[in-house]
């Protein structure tokens, strides 16, 4: 059953294997600075803070693919925080402080498991202007942030590599929201695979407030536990420079913390990653802040007070 839930928990996952540009690792002390853990107190909110995670041994061999690198120090990281994760989320909503996307491999399957326990699905909603979908066969920039929901939904050729998933996450229990970059292989795995995948231009065309009630409206009545994984890239570069994969065309200051809005209103959220946030490349800690202020609106940070409309 649900307890304690009203607190949260932040993990630091200073994670840059994922990745071949450094400054990833201060991902964590950069939200410190921004003031993350006071702006969650001052929603009225506890906040404990449970350190940062430390990557397990991990023996990967040697992959064909030899773009691929960092490949067992990534898989160590899968490990490790997949145990965190499952650990810290019994008595608290956790927020993972990254590090880059590949970190995710590891959170996502420890709220599976967290999710598994309570006899609960999981769902997965990944802002993000990349489908991070390729396999270790695929990948050609060898950039490990580029495969966590491949390996997240079991698709072929990750065994011996990472940690051994527990169980694939159904692809129809995922919405990924904001894409505007992704690469054939990857566009040929999203056909068909059941995925909810919102583009920018669905956005453009739609609005982002409809498709996401549908899926919050979904999680609910599965009785679900949401994990949000929000890559700053997302985010239109303008407003968010501090990432190392900029694309443009990205979402507004105020698309974004709409969605935030939505999804604090929806009640479901149980666990959040904060990734790609490279402090190196930010503007006078911008970027850490605007990242600050979402996880705010997440939990509960509001204009003015309003009926909460069910979705
Ligand atoms: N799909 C490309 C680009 C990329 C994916 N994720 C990020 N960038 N952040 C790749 O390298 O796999
Ligand atoms: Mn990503
Ligand atoms: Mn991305």
């Amino acid at each position: 059953g649900l307890r304690n839930l009203d607190r949260c928990v932040l993990v630091g996952a200073p994670v840059q294997s994922g990745t071949d540009r450094l400054g990833c690792d201060m991902g964590p002390s950069a939200y410190r600075a921004a003031g993350l853990p006071q702006a969650l107190r001052d929603l009225g909110l506890p906040v404990e803070d449970a350190g940062t995670v430390v990557p397990k041994p991990f023996d990967a061999p040697a992959h064909p693919n030899r773009a691929i690198h960092h490949l067992a120090e990534t898989a160590g990281w899968t490990l490790a925080l997949a145990e965190a994760a499952f650990r810290v989320s019994d008595a608290a909503r956790p927020i993972f402080l990254g590090g880059d996307h590949s970190l995710s491999a590891g959170t996502v399957a420890g709220m599976a498991l967290r999710a598994k326990a309570e006899g609960r699905p999981l769902f997965l909603l990944w802002l993000d202007a990349h489908a991070d979908l390729h396999t270790l066969d695929t990948t050609t920039s060898g950039n490990l942030h580029g495969v966590p929901l491949a390996y997240l939904t079991g698709r072929p050729g990750f065994a011996g590599y990472f940690p051994a998933l527990d169980a694939a996450l159904d692809p129809a229990r995922i919405c990924m929201v904001g894409l505007r970059s992704v690469d054939l292989a990857e566009r040929a795995a999203l056909t068909g695979s059941g995925a909810r995948v919102h583009d920018m231009r669905d956005i453009d065309e739609t609005g982002i407030v409809a498709p996401l009630r549908d899926f919050l409206g979904d999680v609910a009545a599965a009785e679900g536990l949401l994990h949000v994984s929000l890559d700053v890239d997302f985010l239109d570069p303008g407003i968010a420079p501090g990432v190392g994969t900029t694309v443009p065309g990205g979402a507004t200051f105020r698309e974004a913390h709409l969605i935030m809005e939505l999804l604090h209103d929806s009640g479901l959220v149980r666990s959040l990653d904060l990734v790609e946030l490279n402090p190196f490349l930010d503007e006078r800690g911008r970027t850490a802040r605007l990242m600050t202020d979402l996880a705010a609106s997440l939990f509960g940070r509001r204009i003015l007070d309003r009926p909460t409309r069910s979705f």
